[in-house]
């Protein structure tokens, strides 16, 4: 618990509880002077309290100045605004958004899926370097619901993508700790805004919690990867027809020593596979590459790949007819979360939810009449039955 203590982020007041709609943890993530944190003491000794420094406040206009020259220090502290469930942050921060959507919209958004320990940090690791030192700048972004539970994130396991945090082209950002998925979405996709409008141009988002944050993931991304090993068998790769459906490509990693063979033969059969599925993305045949993160084997054609990929879709305007629908898409999930957000906290219902959930599990209720007398008592009605 002490831990909670010291990773709280400055602005939560002294007095705040755990229930007043604050971030309450802050996930310590890499040593990195790329993401604008403090290199910590904490993390190194493994004792000591950071040295408390009171952040100045910047202004709106500083804000979206500092962001668009790339000052790494107001980005992530822009960032940090985003992810804040604080009311009065999120006014200032949807105001930044405002501000920097105009200059949004342009980096090649790449999703990356798979079970852990397939590779995909290590993946992200190698290629994003490749990518920055061809002078490219590479924001790595992680989506993991579970974080909040767990207290992981991506950077926290062993994977820190060491090398690429030091890297003045990159900027990592580990995963908020928002709860549920949709409040990790939001946050992310903001996140993507603020990256873009910095000017980074290719962005690696990580899915790291398994099932819905890949279909959130897929929302939120142009082109879909899924990273996949040799001879792991697919029951224990977990993988379903559906999260091959959502991909445009396929790695199989570790392609290397011994390895290189089998992934070669495995690299084949996905693509069979894929011809059989129905495709991800209209125009594009999805299709699988055999790679390696540590000997960067495969990495050139991955760039290519994803260089067609951007090619293709944009020429036919796919790429822009998906980014809209995922927008639109967006507006709808933020109401639903909204409104169910409400519906919950609403006090009749918070009232008499127990009651009827009591009387469904009894038998006397249907689930239907149950759900639809909640919702006549949100709409103020008098309960009845
Ligand atoms: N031989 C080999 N090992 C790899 C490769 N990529 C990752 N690994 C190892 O696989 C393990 C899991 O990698 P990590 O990147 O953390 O996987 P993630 O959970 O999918 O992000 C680590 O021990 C890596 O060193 C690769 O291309 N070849
Ligand atoms: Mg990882």
């Amino acid at each position: 618990m002490d831990d909670k203590q010291v990773n709280r982020p400055e602005w939560v007041p002294e007095n705040a509880g755990e229930s007043e709609g604050f971030t309450t943890n802050v996930m310590s993530g890499i040593e990195s002077l790329h993401d604008g944190s403090y290199k910590s003491d904490a993390q190194s000794s493994g004792g000591g309290k950071r040295p408390f420094v009171k952040r100045r406040e910047y202004s709106i206009d500083e804000y979206v100045k500092g962001v668009r020259e790339g000052d790494i220090t107001i980005i992530a502290r822009a960032i940090t605004l985003v992810e804040s469930n604080a009311e009065k942050h999120q006014e200032i921060a949807q105001e930044i958004l405002t501000r920097l959507l105009p200059y949004s919209g342009n980096a090649v958004r790449i999703g990356i899926t798979g079970v852990p320990g397939a590779g995909k940090s290590s993946l992200i690791e190698t290629f994003g370097m490749r990518l920055c030192d061809k002078g490219h700048k590479v924001a790595v972004l992680a989506v993991d619901p579970s974080s909040s539970v767990t207290g992981g994130s991506i950077l926290g396991d062993k994977t820190r993508m060491e090398r690429l945090s030091r890297h003045k082209n990159a900027f990592i950002r580990p995963s908020p700790s928002g709860g549920a998925l949709g409040g990790v979405a939001r946050k992310s996709r903001e996140t993507m805004i603020i990256c873009e409008a910095a000017g980074y141009d290719t962005l690696l988002v990580e899915t790291v919690g398994v099932g819905q944050s890949e279909v959130t993931v897929r929302s939120m991304v142009d082109m879909f990867i899924l990273v996949q090993i040799a001879g792991a068998g697919d029951e224990l790769q977990g993988i379903k027809k559906g999260v091959m459906e959502r991909s445009d490509l396929i790695i199989v990693n570790k392609a290397d020593g011994n390895n290189k063979v089998r992934a070669e033969t495995a690299k084949g059969e996905f693509d069979r596979i894929l011809h059989f599925l129905q495709p991800s993305t209209e125009g594009w045949e999805s299709r699988a590459l055999a790679c390696s993160a540590v000997s960067g084997y495969g990495l050139d054609e991955l760039w290519d790949m994803i260089k067609d990929f951007e090619n293709i879709t944009r020429t036919s305007g796919f790429f822009a007819h998906r980014r809209q629908k995922q927008n639109i898409e967006w507006v709808h999930s933020l109401v639903t979360e909204y409104l169910s957000r409400m519906f919950f906290n609403n006090d009749s219902v918070r009232r008499y939810k127990p009651i009827i959930e009591n009387r469904v599990l009894n038998g006397q209720l249907s689930p239907t009449k149950g759900a639809m007398e909640l919702l006549r008592i949100f709409e103020g009605k008098e309960f009845n039955i």
